[in-house]
């Protein structure tokens, strides 16, 4: 067992409205927490706590309060701000949804979370409306940010002046969020984390990360993610760093973001990290506000990490987490500029791990000769671990251990100095531009089609090292079935980001005796296939 090497932090029994917000002087009251960086259109922390107060107001007025769930779909606004806080100050549980889902997975992860009130933007409008149809839920209880006929607006909300309920709940058992993950295996799950998770990660964070007051933060990576909700929405917030958002990435967009608004920490998925180390565009902005480029979220690989380093001349640092464990249990901090950028760094304080045989269930330790330790299953222990999935309690005991280890899927070594590395995954998920992946939710999408007998899917490495879905399809005797059927029945049916771009035909799937898919027969062969 490795316990962080830092000093352990005190997690204050608060919620995450009192922890964020409820020590701010007059002076920085009156600074800019939010800029949009579309509009340029900067909010001041006394703006955002009064929208927030009055939001919870509006949710409160409407008998919102414990025990509701409120489902957000919004891209990167500084309104999010306010609806994702709003929610919480409430005592209501926010449930986020990627933006990119069709109206089927909304509908899904709605009825799961059992979310009856839902709050997005006008251009999301037409999925929404078509998954809240699907379930009864009222227009008057689809909020429009900007506005739509028949539904409520923000502005329509905080015009009716009502002052933030009085809640009382319990901050170490209190469900805040329940952003959804596939975890080890099959479809997506509600992640039951309580307010106490979430102050526990920022608090963490704050005691390694290095991002300080003053700091300009890019928020481009989605709020609705674990990644963007800690890191950017609630850690850079209570830095009391000024976020600069945007709802998607676009390189051109991204780049003018950073040079107009002299971002100094730019908080990124590896494909971005590729696009800075190798597109003519970037030479043509200033980016030298950039002091840190911080990646997460899938593997960073270490050529690519230093020619960002050079490029940009910043410094490159690597996180790891999960939506299960609030997500931030590793980082490479800011001064320990020695580490290898490839690695996860070292554990968060009040966090431990275990590198875990997966066959034999012994520890693996570094060697005495400096070496690392053998490769096995990261487990991780610590109050940034979830409290569970929502309604799964299979599924939570296959991943959380009656002696709060949580399980992560991931393969890591772990050296004498503590310093660890991903190498492999366990687990089915699939990372897509840092975006979950579900292989079953693609099979399933897969085995639907006539002409299809059997499927399995997993990640494989596209010509810049970044994971892409493949799918290994068995056609029906006697169909006839192109590469391009296969893809463009799966984009029909999901999200962009979860689109198969890899077909590969076979006569049969590897299965264990039990039915499993062979995912590790597959991965092997794919290995093989490239050399
Ligand atoms: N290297 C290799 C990595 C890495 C990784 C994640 O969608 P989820 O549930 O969650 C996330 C969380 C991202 C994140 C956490 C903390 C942090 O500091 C940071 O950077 C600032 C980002 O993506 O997916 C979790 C799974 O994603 C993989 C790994 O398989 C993990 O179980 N993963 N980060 N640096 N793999």
């Amino acid at each position: 067992m490795v316990h962080s090497t830092l000093p352990d932090v005190e997690i204050p029994d608060v919620s995450v409205y009192d922890f964020l917000f409820g020590d701010l002087d007059e002076a920085r009251l009156d600074t800019v927490a939010i800029i949009d960086g579309t509009t340029g259109a900067e909010t001041t922390y006394r703006t955002l706590i009064a929208h927030i107060d009055l939001f919870a107001g509006a949710l409160a007025a409407r008998g919102i309060g414990v025990g509701d769930v409120v489902a957000v779909l919004c891209p990167n606004v500084p309104a999010f701000a306010t609806v994702f806080h709003g929610i919480l100050r409430a005592g209501a549980t926010a449930t986020t949804i990627n933006s990119l889902y069709t109206p089927e997975e909304i509908g899904k992860q709605l009825t799961d979370a059992g979310a009856r009130w839902l709050v997005t933007v006008s251009p999301l409008l037409p999925g929404a409306s078509a998954a809240a149809a699907a379930l009864g839920i009222p227009d008057e209880q689809v909020i429009v940010l900007d506005g739509a006929e028949g539904h409520p607006s923000l502005a329509q909300l905080l015009g009716e002046g009502n002052p933030a309920p009085d809640v009382s709940f319990d901050p170490a058992t209190h469900l805040a969020v329940l952003p959804y993950s596939s975890g080890t295996t099959g479809l997506p799950k509600g992640v039951m984390l309580t307010h106490r998770n979430l102050v526990a990660n920022v608090t963490q964070s704050r005691a390694v990360i290095g991002l300080a007051e003053g700091d300009r933060v890019l928020a481009v990576l989605p709020f609705f993610h674990i990644y963007g909700m800690t890191v950017l929405l609630n850690f850079a917030l209570r830095q009391h760093a000024v976020l600069v958002t945007m709802p998607r990435f676009d390189l051109a967009d991204f780049l003018r973001v950073v040079s107009v608004h002299r971002t100094t920490w730019v908080f990124i998925a590896p494909p971005i990290a590729v696009a800075l180390a190798k597109h003519p565009l970037v030479d043509e902005y200033d980016l030298s506000s950039i002091k840190v480029v911080f990646s997460g979220a899938a593997p960073l690989d270490a050529a690519l990490a230093d020619h960002v380093a050079a490029r940009l001349g910043c410094a490159v640092r690597q996180g790891y987490g999960m939506t299960e464990t609030s997500p931030v249990t590793h980082v490479i901090p800011l001064e320990r500029d020695d580490l290898d950028r490839s690695s996860i760094g070292v554990l968060l304080p009040s966090t431990e791990a275990r590198v875990v045989d997966p066959e034999t269930g012994v520890d693996h330790v570094p060697g005495a000769d400096g070496e690392p330790s053998e490769p096995g299953e990261l487990w991780i222990r610590g109050p940034q671990v979830m409290a569970g999935y929502l309604n799964k309690p299979e599924a939570t005991a296959d991943m959380l251990d009656a002696d709060g280890w949580l399980h992560t899927g991931d393969i890591a070594t772990v050296t004498g100095e503590g310093v660890f590395r991903i190498v492999d995954r366990l687990k089915e998920l699939i990372k897509y531009k840092g975006y979950q992946v579900a292989p079953a939710v693609l099979e399933a999408v897969l085995l639907g089609h006539d002409a299809i007998a059997d499927a399995a899917v997993i990640g494989v490495l596209d010509d810049d090292a970044q994971e892409v879905p493949k799918a290994f399809v068995v056609p029906q005797p006697g169909a006839t079935l192109s590469e391009d059927d296969v893809i463009a029945h799966v984009a029909a049916h999901v999200a962009p980001h979860e689109k198969v771009r890899v077909v590969e035909f076979v006569e049969q799937i590897p299965k264990s005796s039990s039915g499993k898919i062979l995912r590790k027969d597959l991965r092997a062969r794919e290995r093989a296939a490239q050399g």
